[in-house]
């Protein structure tokens, strides 16, 4: 493996074409990777004081940008359809879930090597750690790399590596939790679970990701007792097109401790007055909402109204670099395009928080930073 020096690039605004330095310079070599601080003349992205939150909802397939896939690809000599970074960035406009889907399996293509999916995971928490993120809880698709003849061995321990130094490297305590793709069969999803706990993987839980509508909860619930039984956490992506039933299902059939997305809860009242009794995190993704279709302008996202049914909501980036922002820019659009108050703010990012599957001890040390950021 060649050693690589690139400089990372995020837009946040595909549209306008607008692109930001990133902040550090990565480089790598074959015995790890070196972040290197580029000049700081101005803080380019994230707030002076982002504010300190969770983010509950990421695919770290999700984060990577359109240079590390050149970069990777070349590192790895794989030639990619595209000819230049704005072929690339030209296919990122989607017309609902599954198109998006499409590009962010094909992607993955450039992960081959534990390097990879480790240098991966170290540039998605360094531009998370300027978002304000403290504590991350990250989704990795095993099925999507074994079916690629990547071994679970290669992308579990690749992203795991950089997850175990990350409160030292970037003051994000994570956890890492290993996602089934909801399109293929259950026996598949059981056969890497099983592999997965007698490989002793350090997975907190497991999460129900790719295409809903189709693949109600009721289909995995051998999958989910199963992960019950091994004292794992349970969380599943519900009501982001599929119909508000799915929620009711994930939750009394598969016993999810959240529900990521959530958002068509809205349409059935009554769902939304036990979700409301029960306290259910609804990890919610308003980027990715409004690039995948689920809703048509940031203007019109029922955010608002899950916050004044009195919802317990949290804003996460879900794919951010696929959807034009990670969770400070998801704040800033939420702020200046449908007016957020600050105290709507503060009041999820401890939703974040007290949502997670972190310990009460890290809990009460977030909410005290949060409670003195100032915000
Ligand atoms: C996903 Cl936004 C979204 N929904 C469902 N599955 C996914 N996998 C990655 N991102
Ligand atoms: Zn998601």
């Amino acid at each position: 493996m060649g050693s690589m020096l690139f400089t990372l690039h995020w837009f946040d605004s595909i549209r306008s074409g607008e692109r930001r330095a990133y902040p550090y310079r990565m480089e790598t070599h074959d015995d790890g990777a070196q972040l290197t601080e580029n000049e700081p003349d101005e803080p380019e992205t994230g707030e002076p004081h982002a504010l300190p939150v969770a983010e509950l909802h990421l695919h770290i397939e999700g984060t990577l940008e359109p240079e590390l896939i050149f970069a990777l690809a070349e590192r790895n000599g794989i030639e990619l359809p595209y000819a230049d970074l704005d072929e690339l960035r030209s296919r990122y406009e989607f017309t609902d879930l599954q198109s998006f889907l499409d590009l962010y399996y094909a992607n993955m293509a450039v992960l081959q090597t534990e390097q990879d999916f480790a240098d991966m995971t170290r540039a998605y928490l360094a531009r998370a750690a300027l978002a304000g993120v403290r504590h991350a809880e990250i989704m990795l698709d095993p099925q999507a790399h074994l079916s690629r003849g990547i071994s679970l061995a290669t992308c579990v321990n690749g992203v795991a590596s950089v997850l175990a130094g990350s409160r030292e490297e970037f003051g994000i305590s994570t956890l890492l939790i290993a996602a089934f793709l909801r399109d293929l069969t259950e026996d598949s999803a059981l056969e890497v679970l099983e592999q997965l706990l007698a490989m002793d993987a350090p997975i907190a839980g497991i999460g129900l990701d790719s295409a809903e509508v189709g693949n109600p909860p009721a289909k995995f619930e051998r999958l989910f007792a199963r992960a019950k039984d091994a004292g794992l956490h349970r969380i599943a992506h519900a009501g982001e097109e599929g119909p508000p039933s799915y929620i009711i299902d994930a939750l009394d059939i598969l016993e999810v401790e959240r529900i990521d997305h959530g958002i068509r809860c809205m349409e059935d009242p009554e769902l939304v007055e036990r979700l409301v009794d029960e306290l259910v995190p609804l990890t919610v993704c308003p980027l990715s909402n409004v690039r995948l279709r689920a809703v048509d302008t940031l203007a019109e996202h029922p955010l608002p109204a899950m916050l004044a049914a009195g919802l317990n909501v949290c804003v996460n980036s879900d794919d951010p670099a696929y959807f034009g922002g990670y969770v400070d820019d998801n704040f800033a659009q939420l702020k200046s395009v449908i007016g957020l108050s600050e105290f709507d703010c503060v009041r999820m990012a401890a939703n974040s928080i007290r949502s997670s599957f972190a310990s009460e001890e890290r809990k009460a040390e977030l909410l005290a930073e949060l409670a003195a950021s100032g915000h």
